[in-house]
């Protein structure tokens, strides 16, 4: 006789009640705002999504651990809540926003985007979110605003990966304001219909198709407008490996990572990576004239 080895419950299964809250509300407001659905439209993108499993349980999020299982493990952890959204710096009107405020005041999309690591691993996600150039402009951004400073949660208890004294924190990244302005820039708040979930970066996180996975910094708290270029988490740490354009691109390989092919999340054969992760003819115009070799 076959005896069926019923595992218990792991934590993780069960869903936490502030998320149960959040779930809600998100749907509640989907209901009411509906989000732009993507089929059909320009932003389709036409290739098979990675499963959203796939996508939820191999992360790169540090302040939830160093390994790929290690920030879906330690989601239930981090409580999004509270959460306010600052817009400063350059600016005519700055402004702070928290999360309910801000995603009724910007229309939601969904968004099929490539999203590409350095480590050559990709994904196709459906995100849901607005475009970044909508929160810049209710700032009214200053001639001396010429580049976004973008930074993360800092905040050890909510997110213990903090502790590791290995990094800086918070994490930080940074877009040149035409890169930010650029229609496909977007700040993402769910993916896959739903809330965004801890480990890819909720409550809100930019996503920039174009670039390598890491500029597309999670749990936003805070955006400004800067005169000089800023400073970037992984620039900090290693500036010969990570330019501060980081675009994806074939033919500038990383020192231990070629950037010539790589292996969708899912599929077993590797495929050529493309110029600008596919997207040459929406942002190819942003770095004309440009050396990528010495501006990666
Ligand atoms: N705050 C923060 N943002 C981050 C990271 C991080 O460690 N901390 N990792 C980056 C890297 S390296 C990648 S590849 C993407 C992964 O996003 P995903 O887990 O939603 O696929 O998030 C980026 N954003
Ligand atoms: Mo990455």
């Amino acid at each position: 006789m076959l005896i069926q080895n019923r595992p218990s419950l792991r934590p993780s299964e069960v869903t936490p009640r502030h998320l149960w809250l959040d779930r809600r509300r998100f749907l509640s407001l989907a209901a009411g705002v509906a989000f732009v659905p993507a089929s059909g439209g320009p932003f389709a993108l036409g290739e098979p999504q990675t499963s959203r499993k796939d996508a939820t349980s191999y992360n790169n999020f540090l302040e939830l651990g160093e390994s790929k299982e290690a920030p879906s493990a330690n989601a239930d952890a981090f409580n999004p809540r509270p959460w306010t959204l600052e817009v400063g710096g350059e600016v005519e009107k700055p402004f702070t926003l928290d999360f309910d405020a801000l995603q009724k005041i910007f229309p939601l999309e969904e968004r099929v985007y490539r999203l590409r690591c350095v480590e050559a691993w990709s994904m196709v996600i459906p995100w849901i979110g607005f475009p970044l150039s909508a929160l810049l402009k209710r700032a009214n951004p200053t001639s001396r605003g010429k580049y976004v400073e973008f930074l993360s949660l800092h905040d050890p208890k909510r997110l213990p990966g903090q502790r590791n004294p290995l990094y800086s924190w918070p994490y930080r990244e940074g877009l040149r304001l035409d890169e930010a302005m650029n229609p496909l820039t977007i700040m993402a708040v769910g993916m896959y219909g739903d809330i965004l979930p801890a480990q890819n970066g909720a409550p809100v996180r930019l996503v920039v198709p174009w670039k390598y996975g890491f500029k597309s910094i999670k749990s936003v708290v805070s955006v400004r407008l800067v005169e000089a270029q800023p400073k970037t988490t992984w620039g900090m740490m290693q500036p010969s490996e990570y330019g501060f354009y980081s675009n994806v691109n074939p033919t500038v390989d990383h020192p231990r990572w070629s950037q010539k092919k790589e292996r969708r999340i899912g599929d077993i054969l590797k495929r050529d990576t493309l110029m600008y992760n596919g997207y040459a003819d929406q942002v190819a115009h942003l770095y004309a004239g440009m050396d990528l070799r010495k501006n990666y």
